[in-house]
């Protein structure tokens, strides 16, 4: 069982790749970008993987972000990871804290609303999603937030694909929402540490396809 971050994130790594999460070929992204391989969370879907998932995550978020009551998991595959998260935090760091995630559609009866949870009104939250690329879902997770009421102070991603946001010039998306919201954005495995696992494993093709995309729509540091 994987102790340390560095442990962690070489496990999810891994059973990414084994699990078909992590693949590489060519594939269009949300944002009309064309890269050479894609993260699908969804296939996480294994006691085994979703073990490292949940104690980076809690991991990323007791030493990269600030205090806050609530982790908001945006619809779907926000849902699962944050009521993981939120367990990992308990269990690993003893902090107890509420989760909260959005319906799709919201309802008209019953309890009504389009958050299921903890109520957001007045809370401070932080959102924690899968995959991050141009911004576009995690805005979308902020929009809902606000109308609800709770203020966001940070914001995890499974994946940071540390590329240039969707909007005018050539910042990165980080750079453009914590600029925008006013609240630190952090995640548990970046583009980079997926290159890092690919050159241990001397996958010099997919590794030499990596950097072209980057050159194009990476960070630059
Ligand atoms: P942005 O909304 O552009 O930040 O892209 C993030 C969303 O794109 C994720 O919530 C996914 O729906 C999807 N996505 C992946 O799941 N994995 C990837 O590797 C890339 C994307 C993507 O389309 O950019």
């Amino acid at each position: 069982h994987p102790t340390s971050l560095a442990e962690q994130k070489e496990a999810l790594i891994t059973a990414s790749f084994d699990s078909g999460a992590l693949k590489f070929g060519s594939f269009v992204l949300k944002s009309g970008r064309v890269s050479p391989y894609f993260f699908n969370a969804g296939l996480l879907s294994s006691g085994a993987a979703l073990h490292p998932l949940a104690l980076a995550y809690a991991h990323t978020i007791r030493h990269d972000l600030p205090a806050f009551d609530i982790l908001f998991g945006p619809a779907y595959k926000g849902i699962p990871f944050a009521a993981l998260a939120c367990h990992a935090l308990y269990t690993e760091y003893g902090v107890s804290v509420d989760y909260a995630y959005n319906r799709k559609e919201a309802k008209d009866h019953g309890e009504g609303g389009s958050t299921v949870g903890a109520p957001l009104k007045g809370k401070r939250v932080v959102v924690l999603d899968d995959v991050m690329t141009s911004g576009k879902a995690v805005r979308e997770a902020l929009g809902i937030i606000a109308a609800e009421g709770g203020v966001v102070v940070g914001v995890v991603q499974l994946l940071d694909r540390e590329e240039v946001g969707g909007r005018e010039g050539k910042k990165s998306t980080v750079m453009e929402l914590e600029e925008e919201a006013g609240v630190k954005v952090r995640a548990v495995l970046l583009m980079r540490d997926l290159v890092g696992w690919l050159e241990g494993k001397g996958m010099t093709t997919e590794v030499g396809e990596m950097r072209e995309y980057r050159d194009k729509y990476g960070v630059k540091d």
